[in-house]
């Protein structure tokens, strides 16, 4: 595949699996949503991806109504690409989680393209210092480590959204789930030109080093041919030196608090806006381009 004209660079800014307990930095207000979302894109970020949280402790949701209170400002402030989560948080069921992109059409949404066992490292690790009921349901909830992302569920999401026109950031945590995407693309849920997370280091789905990007580029350069574009997240220690790496081998890149909470190894970032600046420095400093919002538009074949 021809290498991209310009790095695009997402930020995902609050996500579903960090807890308000492990990094003050953390969004979980509407407002500090909101004004990180903005940073976010003012540092260089042309792809906003939005969770939201309960007002009353922060917790995870997917309700319309939660998204309400940002949404409108983000987009009054920036020329961001939105992008709305479908993911929600592994314990929601698919008819929930589509419901917000359902209702507001953004540019974007992701798609996750199978399902897994879901864990997060840095969460176990710190699981003797949660506070809330929910973080400890979160993972010792039977069906909580489950994260359900059937073929009907798949389906599910294409037919609703599709009439959306809304372009999927397809999320493949391991090797079958491009495997997965490409079936799902044989029997006609999606159409090419298609966008691929690369999601790398979460437990449960492929571990976040260089030869396994390898070989997810491998996998879908066989699979897909030209039809594609690239972005890679990866999780906690991992999210810059393989965001760096995927930049350099022609792909785009996510970070952003929801991927990891640090700015270096043992350093918590004090924001989305930080960790944006500071791929975005990387990104230039060897030689590449970051696309604007509009550019991003024109790579991804988006509505606009
Ligand atoms: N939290 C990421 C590892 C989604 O929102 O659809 C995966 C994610 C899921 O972004
Ligand atoms: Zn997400």
């Amino acid at each position: 595949m021809a290498k991209t004209q310009k790095t695009i660079i997402t930020c995902a800014v609050t996500g579903a699996i960090h807890t308000p307990t492990m990094s003050e930095a953390l969004p979980v207000t509407f407002d500090d949503i909101a004004t990180q979302a903005i940073d976010a894109a003012e540092a260089g970020a042309s792809i906003l991806h939005l969770h939201t949280r309960h007002p009353d402790d922060g917790r995870p949701s997917v309700e319309p109504e939660h998204y309400e209170p940002f949404l409108g400002r983000i987009k009054q402030s920036t020329d961001a690409v939105i992008n709305i989560t479908t993911g929600g948080a592994p314990t929601m069921l698919i008819k929930d989680r589509l419901r917000a992109a359902e209702q507001f059409s953004p540019e974007m949404c992701s798609l996750n393209m199978g399902s897994l066992n879901f864990a997060f490292h840095p969460l176990v690790k710190r699981y003797d210092s949660f506070k809330y009921d929910w973080e400890r349901e979160y993972i010792e909830g039977s069906e909580a480590n489950i994260f359900r992302n059937t073929f009907a569920d798949i389906r599910e999401a294409a037919e609703r959204l599709t009439p959306h026109n809304i372009k999927f950031e397809h999320e493949c945590y391991d090797v079958g789930h491009l495997y997965n995407l490409k079936f799902c693309m044989d029997i006609g849920l999606f159409k090419a030109p298609i966008f691929i997370q690369f999601v790398m280091g979460i437990l449960g789905g492929i571990g976040a080093d260089i030869d396994n990007l390898v070989f997810m580029k491998r996998t879908a350069d066989k699979l897909f041919g030209e039809d594609y574009r690239w972005s890679v997240l990866a999780a906690g220690a991992a999210q810059m030196p393989l965001a760096t790496t995927a930049s350099q081998m022609g792909g785009n890149v996510r970070v952003g608090l929801e991927d990891s909470l640090f700015i270096k190894r043992g350093e918590l970032a004090t924001s989305n806006a930080q960790q944006v600046a500071k791929i975005r420095r990387i990104v230039e400093d060897l030689g590449s381009e970051v696309a604007t919002p509009d550019e991003a538009r024109e790579i991804l074949d988006l509505k606009g």
